[in-house]
């Protein structure tokens, strides 16, 4: 197998229910794909939270070709978007998916775990592309991030490191597999290190507390994932019991609440692990296993990983407490937007990567994320969402003349996605627009309350006050 992954074992590599496949097993029907692929530009993974979603993957990063994951309950504008951008060859998908129509132009290969080969592969170079994950920005339609080999094997090595991560851990979760968190944290990284993924397929804290407490040792969630368990925790001894035997519970993509570390924390002794990170960086900061787990920060830069703290004007901000935006550079960064120099170029301010999110250190170089910079990202449920993304879907309906997306807090889900709209006439039902959005962009970017209003507030130049519009 290729140096990405670890030599192949008979140690279980991946469990999806039932189906297992050891990492023997692993490359061998990975390889068998992999031969299929060679040469091949690019190409597409349908991600449905399956095995053969990792085979793909593994298989594409086997034979150097980048590997574009789609979210399966993608609505036809996003994936217009994403198939127009970075045009794969083929689509991999798990045998009777139904694939939409949007992909008809695109041949489909099945992804069998029947096929066996034992051929090796020449390890691409560092700097070679390995993914392209589509993330959302302030405007327009989401960006391909290109992630090189080289961002990938270190960010695993950094977190391997930082949480005493090996072989001998069985991680479990439930995330998506077309993001960072679930594919290279929650699937590369066993795959890496020689150990084990159990993945729930669809969370609940029923299916957790069983995974962690068989062989599970480990867990990673988003933070409305931790916010269930917070509030089940305290009265199901069978969840406190199993999470309070895990060896490390990790939380990232968007910020824990203290409450809900505080909750965990009280019933079962376990203070959750936080880390920070992005699409196009990976992992920057996470707090270490034997460090201090402080509610509310982020830990340190993990080895390798460069973070600054800079003022308006750029200046670097050195003292203790100062706010300023997070800028980072390593290793971990990826190369480019596809297709996008212009989006590339703006993004980096001399060689750092401006995170757009605002951060403070403690004394003891902890940092903490206290804002963001842009009012229109909105993180929800760990995904995130661009307000223009939404405000451009729900403009196609006829029933709307103006609108304006914002975020409020929201207990659950971090944030909610607010649309304020002015009807075109009659107004159309919220049920409808909630739809339209769900069926054009993805089910996670609909809005979750949608208020009519006569007009918007708009200061002299026009622009719409979203800070005015609260609910
Ligand atoms: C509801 N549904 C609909 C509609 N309404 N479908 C179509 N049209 C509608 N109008 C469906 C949804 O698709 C979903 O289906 C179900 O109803 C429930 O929806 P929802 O309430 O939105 O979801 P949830 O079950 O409450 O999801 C919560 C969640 C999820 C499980 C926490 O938000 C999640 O998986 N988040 C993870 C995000 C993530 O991985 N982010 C990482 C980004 P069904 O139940 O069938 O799905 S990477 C990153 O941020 C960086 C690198 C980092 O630091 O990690
Ligand atoms: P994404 O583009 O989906 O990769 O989201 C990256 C963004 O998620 C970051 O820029 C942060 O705003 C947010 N994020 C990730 N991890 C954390 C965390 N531990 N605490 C607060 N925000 C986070």
């Amino acid at each position: 197998m290729s140096a990405l992954f670890s030599s192949p074992s008979n140690r279980v590599a991946l469990r999806f229910g039932e189906q297992t496949l050891t990492h023997a097993e692993l490359a061998s029907c990975a390889g068998a794909l992999a031969r299929q692929l060679a040469g091949l530009p690019r190409v597409a993974v349908w991600a449905t939270p399956a095995i053969e979603t990792c085979v793909a993957v593994v298989a594409a990063l086997l034979a150097g070709v980048p590997a574009v994951p789609l979210n399966p309950k993608v609505g036809e504008r996003e994936l217009a978007h994403i198939v127009a951008d970075s045009a794969p060859a083929a689509v991999l998908a798990a045998p009777g998916a139904a694939l939409p129509e949007g992909l008809r132009p695109v041949p489909r290969l099945d992804v069998t775990l029947d096929g066996r080969s034992d051929a090796s592969f020449a390890e691409p170079g560092d700097e070679a592309p390995a993914l392209v994950v589509y993330t959302s920005g302030t405007t327009g339609s989401p960006k391909g991030v290109v992630l090189p080999r080289r961002a990938i094997t270190s960010t695993l090595d950094a977190v391997a490191d930082a949480w005493q991560w090996t072989a001998d851990d069985v991680l479990v979760h439930a995330l998506p597999l077309f993001h960072v968190h679930g594919l290279i944290l929650g699937v590369l990284g066993p795959l890496r290190l020689g150990g084990t993924l159990h993945h729930l397929g669809k969370f609940s804290t029923a299916a957790l507390a069983e995974a962690l407490s068989g062989d599970g040792t480990m867990m990673f969630g988003v933070p409305t994932m931790y916010h269930r368990i917070a509030e089940e925790v305290g009265d199901d001894p069978a969840l406190a019991a199993a999470l309070k035997g895990a060896r490390l519970l990790v939380s990232g993509s968007a910020a824990l609440p203290v409450r809900d570390h505080e909750r965990i924390a009280a019933a079962t002794g376990q203070r959750v692990v936080e880390r920070y990170g992005m699409t196009e960086t990976l992992m920057n900061t996470s707090v270490r296993a034997d460090g201090d787990r402080k509610p509310g920060a982020v830990g340190l830069p993990l080895p390798g990983v460069q973070v600054r703290l800079v003022d308006d004007h750029g200046g670097q901000l050195e003292e203790t407490g100062a706010v300023g935006e997070i800028q980072v550079r390593g290793p971990n960064l990826f190369t480019e937007y596809l297709n996008r120099p212009d989006a590339t170029a703006e993004a980096f301010a001399d060689g750092w990567f401006r995170t757009g999110d605002v951060g403070t250190r403690d004394p003891d170089g902890y940092y903490r994320i206290v804002g963001r910079k842009a009012t229109d990202i909105i993180k929800s449920g760990g995904y995130k969402i661009g307000a223009g993304e939404i405000e451009n879907a729900l403009l196609e309906h006829p029933g709307v003349k103006e609108v304006a997306v914002t975020g409020e807090p929201d207990d659950d889900l971090g944030e909610r996605i607010i649309a304020w709209v002015v009807p075109a006439g009659d107004a159309p039902s919220e049920r409808e627009l909630v739809d339209h959005v769900a069926r054009l962009l993805t089910p996670h970017k609909r809005p979750r309350l949608v208020r009519f209003v006569e007009s918007l507030p708009r200061n002299d130049m026009g622009k719409v006050m979203k800070r005015a519009l609260r609910t």
